[in-house]
Parts: C-alpha cells; structure tokens; sequence
C-alpha cells in the first residue's frame, strides 16, 4: 500500500526525518511517500501558522486523492486541517496529535505531552479535550525550543526534551510520555530508554493506525459531515482551490 507523509510546513530536512522515522516502522509492504507543501510557513507553532499551512497541505491531500493513496498521516502536532482533509479524502487521514494520545491512553492511565513553546500548550489541550483524551492527558508541557531548533545538528535540543520529559514523570504523576512535535520523532527510542516509561511518537503510531485501517478496508464515511466539500467559487489567491461542480471525488 502507498501511504502519504504530509508534514505541513515547508521546511524539507525536517520531512526528510520524518520520512524516516515513518520507514523504520511501516509494514514491509509499505511504500512511505513523504512530502511537505510547497507553500506556507518553514514551521508551525502559532494558530496563524497553522492556518497558513492548511491550503499547501490540501493540496497534498487532493493530489494524492487523484495519485490514488491508500492512507495519509498530517505529520504536526496540531493536526492542522484534519477535518478538512477528511472531507477532501477517501482514503483515511490520521493526525499524529490524535494518533499519540490514542495510542498512549492504551498503554497507560495518563500521559503528558512534551512539546516545543509554550504558545502551542492550548492547542495540544484543545486536541485533546477534542478527542476526548483530556481525562488521561496529565499535563501539557513546553521545553520553549522553537521547531527548527530541533533541526540544528549539535543544538542543545534533546537534552532539553528530555529533562522536561524528566519533569514531567517526576511532578505530573503520568506514566507515558507524549512527544508533541514531529521534529522529535528522531528521538524517541533514545528517550525511552533514559527514561523507562513508554514514549509515543505521534508519526509512527500514526503510520501503523493509517496501517492498519487501510489493511481492514475501512474508509472515511462519505456519509453527513465529512462528505466532499459543496463546490463554490473561491475568490483572489484562493481562486485555484476552487472544487469541480461535480463530486471530486467521483472516480
Ligand atoms: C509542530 C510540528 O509537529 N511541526 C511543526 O512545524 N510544529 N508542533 C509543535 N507543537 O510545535
């Protein structure tokens, strides 16, 4: 099966990562195609940048659509555009922020989630109030690392995720921890072992439930809220993303 890796900023070393990081967990009969918009903001830690990357990563998802994709992951921690891309899909579409707090409410009683600033806490909380993850969500915290931070060779930013990850066992009382940034997927296996607890990194746990709903021949439901969106004019720089009249998603 072809499953698509949509990291929605735009920066590319930071897709590369996470490209791998989905490889080394993907089914051996998975092709990982690992991709980032052409356009909208180098990293997404504020509402406005999130909503910037939203129109590139659609794109993403209706190209795949007409690739004939099997499965999509939205590789930020603010599942940036996930309903929207449901609406665009046929295929299913997984968000890494959904994907860890489920995955972590099965291994543990609570968990808290690591993330880059503090301004990114409240989306974290909303995702999980959201997905119903709140009553196991322990606490939300920041190391205050901006996102490209992680992608500088030799940065002190893994020392940083792992002492708050520290004091998040030592003062939240959670028993699994939550990365809250794709850019940290690269250390999760190091971070487990320091740490001796689960650590759950949202693109993996995202690859195997996109896996995994593929291989059960589950979709999205067409059916009510997510069906495809009603075509309309869409008006100035959005004029492209206007939708054919007739379902897009009609083979
Ligand atoms: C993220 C993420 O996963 N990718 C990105 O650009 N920003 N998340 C975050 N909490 O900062």
């Amino acid at each position: 099966m072809r499953v698509k890796i949509i990291n929605p900023n735009t920066t590319a070393g930071m897709t590369a990562k996470i490209g791998a990081a989905a490889r080394a967990v993907a089914r051996p009969g998975t092709d990982i195609v690992a991709v980032n918009p052409a356009m909208g903001p180098v990293s997404i830690e504020s509402h406005y940048d999130e909503a910037l990357a939203v129109p590139g990563l659609l794109q993403e998802i209706a190209a795949g659509e007409r690739a004939g994709m099997d499965g999509y992951v939205i590789a930020c921690f603010g599942d940036p555009g996930l309903l929207a891309a449901r609406e665009l899909a046929r295929a299913p579409v997984v968000g890494i922020a959904e994907a860890a707090m489920h995955v972590a409410s099965l291994i543990g009683a609570s968990f808290s989630v690591v993330t880059t600033l503090d301004r990114t806490r409240g989306q974290a909380w909303h995702l999980a109030e959201r997905y119903g993850m709140k009553r196991f969500c322990a606490n939300v915290r920041a190391c205050e690392l901006p996102v490209l931070e992680l992608e500088v060779p030799g940065s002190n930013a893994r020392q940083r995720v792992l002492d708050e990850c520290r004091r998040a066992l030592a003062e939240d009382g959670c028993d699994v921890i939550v990365l809250g940034c794709a850019g940290m997927a690269d250390l999760c296996r190091e971070l487990s072992q320091a740490l001796g607890v689960p650590v759950v990194d949202g693109v993996a746990a995202a690859v195997q439930l996109v896996e995994s709903l593929a291989a059960l021949g589950l979709r999205t439901s067409k059916r009510g809220e997510l069906a495809a969106p009603i075509a309309k004019p869409l008006r100035g720089l959005l004029e492209g993303f206007t939708l054919p009249s007739q379902d897009p998603l009609a083979a």
